[in-house]
């Protein structure tokens, strides 16, 4: 039975699930999120009222959260690559990095996006200054702990790699990584280079004028 996937290329935590489809190329239907997909939407919405997206079917099994998702292909659908580890403690560890990502990278780079969709009048000028603030601990805390490790929880591509690629991606965009953390930027560089999140890069350049803060003339 096919896996389809409620997504959008351009969103980063559809990114995030593209990578760990691409790199066991796990075979799914890409089901585009796109307003003029109306019955995509109209399923979407009626399977996932929170309306957060990615979503993932398996049969009549609806899978939504990124990190829920490629936990459940790693159980149902594996693949050579083990972004997962068997053994508890390393486990933990890919855990906690994937929270690390998802809570102190991709959340305050999402509200300085989210912010400047508002109208004017509505804007939080504290709530995007406290969300820069949380990037840079959250770049200096990872310049220490990257220094000696190739990917995000040690020597493999993992779970947690795949949350960090488009959250620094994008968080980079919002909020550059400043050149004094040179372990930040090199991460940020090898994961550019990893095939599946190149792909996933690729797939979304056609849709970067929607970055609303305005997409920069690199990566
Ligand atoms: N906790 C969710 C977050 C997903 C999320 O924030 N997705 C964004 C796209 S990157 C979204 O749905 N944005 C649409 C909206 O906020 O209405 C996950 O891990 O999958």
């Amino acid at each position: 039975m096919t896996l389809k996937l409620y997504a959008h290329p351009f969103s980063s935590y559809c990114q995030k699930v593209l990578v760990a489809l691409y790199e066991n190329a796990t075979p799914f239907e890409l089901r585009l999120l796109s307003p003029e997909n109306t019955d995509v939407m109209a399923e979407f919405a009626e399977r996932w009222p929170i309306g957060r997206f990615p979503v993932l079917l398996d049969g009549s099994r609806m899978v939504p959260e990124a990190s829920i998702i490629i936990e459940h292909l790693a159980l149902h659908h594996p693949g050579p690559v083990q972004l997962i580890p068997t053994a508890g403690r390393a486990a933990l560890e890919v855990r906690m990095m994937d929270r690390f990502f998802d809570n102190y990278v991709s959340t305050p780079q999402q509200k300085i996006v989210f912010d400047s969709l508002r109208d004017p009048a509505a804007r939080d000028p504290q709530g995007v200054a406290d969300a820069k603030a949380m990037l840079e601990k959250s770049y200096h805390w990872l310049d220490a702990t990257i220094k000696t490790r190739q990917w995000a929880a040690g020597d493999d591509f993992s779970l947690a790699d795949c949350a960090a690629a488009p959250a620094l991606f994008y968080a980079d965009w919002s909020h550059p990584i400043d050149a004094a953390f040179a372990n930040v930027r090199a991460y940020r560089s090898r994961l550019l280079e990893r095939p599946s999140f190149a792909r996933a890069v690729d797939e979304a350049r056609p849709y970067r004028s929607f970055f609303p803060l305005g997409a920069p003339d690199r990566d």
